[in-house]
């Protein structure tokens, strides 16, 4: 038996070198590895051996019908490699499609947003996603112990200053970027900052861990509250192109005063409550005030001769309101059904 099949793989191996095109090969496959094959039908008399001998010729058998398999598929290769050359390509068939990417609804609404603004006047500004704990809290006249800090539940990075303190953090908000640009431009200045912000949050349809906030700040003589509604109407009524039904709220941020809240009526349901709105038939989208003196100060600017404004908008819930999207968490979801309709 073990020089049958010796013989066997020589003869097969001897006709597989003088093979030349692809459909003597499948024939020769065929005649002896096929399920009616030469080897086949020699592997199937392999019951009637008695154990032991089973089990020697069993393993050449094996390794035998293994090498002939490398050696068919190697001989396949360089086959249809010397075929593929000799074709011609034919022009006239449809071209492969190629598919476009496109750009996150979040992305799209933050362009619109850059042009809305850049057409008033406001330089866009980036920062570190991975800020001090001074800039991201202190310098909002947020201290250490300050309940305020309760606010915001914080990524601190394992890593101590000299003190022994956690001194780096995942940015919770872009107000960070408020005081490093009156440092960097004084003023007057005008602004926006997108970009993550990242919370340590039990997710809901309304909270991600990760989201895009939109910063603004105004500095100059004179700037008042006036200014600071003028401004949150335009970005509203570009951003939905209609009037939206707001309301405004006192808020509390220790780095405005006055602070406060606005909320636009639910888009999801309009009005009657939903989980997107918590059924409340509002959404709270764009925190705002006047910015702190101390705050003001932190950043060089004399406070007595400037006043600021500084909103917050949350860009990612937004783009829910806008895009009609239930829940803030399909925006990382990765799931291409809900991206593919942007
Ligand atoms: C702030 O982050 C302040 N820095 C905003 C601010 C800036 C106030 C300047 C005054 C002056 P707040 O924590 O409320 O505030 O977040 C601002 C907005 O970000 C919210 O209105 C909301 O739209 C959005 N937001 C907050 N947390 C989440 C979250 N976990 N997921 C999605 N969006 C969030």
């Amino acid at each position: 038996m073990k020089n049958k099949l010796e013989q066997l793989k020589d003869e097969i191996l001897k006709r597989l070198n003088e093979i030349k095109d692809s459909s003597a090969l499948r024939d020769l496959e065929v005649k002896y590895l096929g399920r009616k094959g030469e080897l086949t039908n020699i592997l199937r008399s392999l019951a009637d051996l008695s154990i032991e001998e089973k089990k020697v010729v069993g393993r050449i058998s094996n390794e035998i019908k293994q090498e002939l398999m490398l050696r068919f598929n190697e001989v396949k290769a360089i086959i249809e490699g010397k075929e593929s050359d000799k074709g011609f390509i034919d022009v006239t068939l449809p071209a492969t499609k190629i598919k476009n990417g496109h750009l996150n609804p979040i992305t799209l609404l933050q362009n619109e947003l850059e042009d809305l603004f850049t057409s008033m006047g406001f330089m866009i500004l980036d920062g570190p996603e991975l800020e001090s704990d001074f800039y991201c809290f202190e310098a909002l006249n947020i201290p250490k112990t300050h309940p305020a800090r309760d606010m915001q539940d914080t990524f601190y990075i394992d890593k101590r200053n000299k003190n022994g303190e956690l001194d780096m953090v995942m940015r919770t908000h872009t107000s960070p970027v408020q005081v490093r640009a009156m440092q960097k431009y004084g003023a007057p200045f005008r602004g926006i900052v997108p970009g993550r912000a990242f919370r340590c949050e039990a997710t809901d349809a309304v909270h991600e861990h990760t989201f895009v906030q939109m910063e603004g700040l105004m500095v100059g003589e004179n700037i008042s509250i006036t200014n600071l509604i003028a401004v949150m109407k335009e970005l509203l009524n570009g951003v939905f192109g209609k009037e939206m039904e707001v309301r405004v709220r006192p808020g509390y941020f220790p780095f405005v005063e006055p602070g406060f809240e606005l909320d636009i009526r639910c888009t999801i349901c309009g009005g009657p409550g939903c989980p997107s709105c918590k059924h409340s038939g509002w959404l709270e989208i764009l925190p705002a005030g006047m910015v702190h003196p101390k705050v003001l100060e932190y950043g060089g600017i004399d406070s007595k001769k400037y006043t600021g404004f500084a909103f917050g908008l949350g860009l990612t819930r937004l783009a829910m309101m806008k895009y009609g999207i239930g829940d803030i968490r399909n925006f990382n979801g990765g799931d291409l059904r809900f991206l593919e309709q942007f």
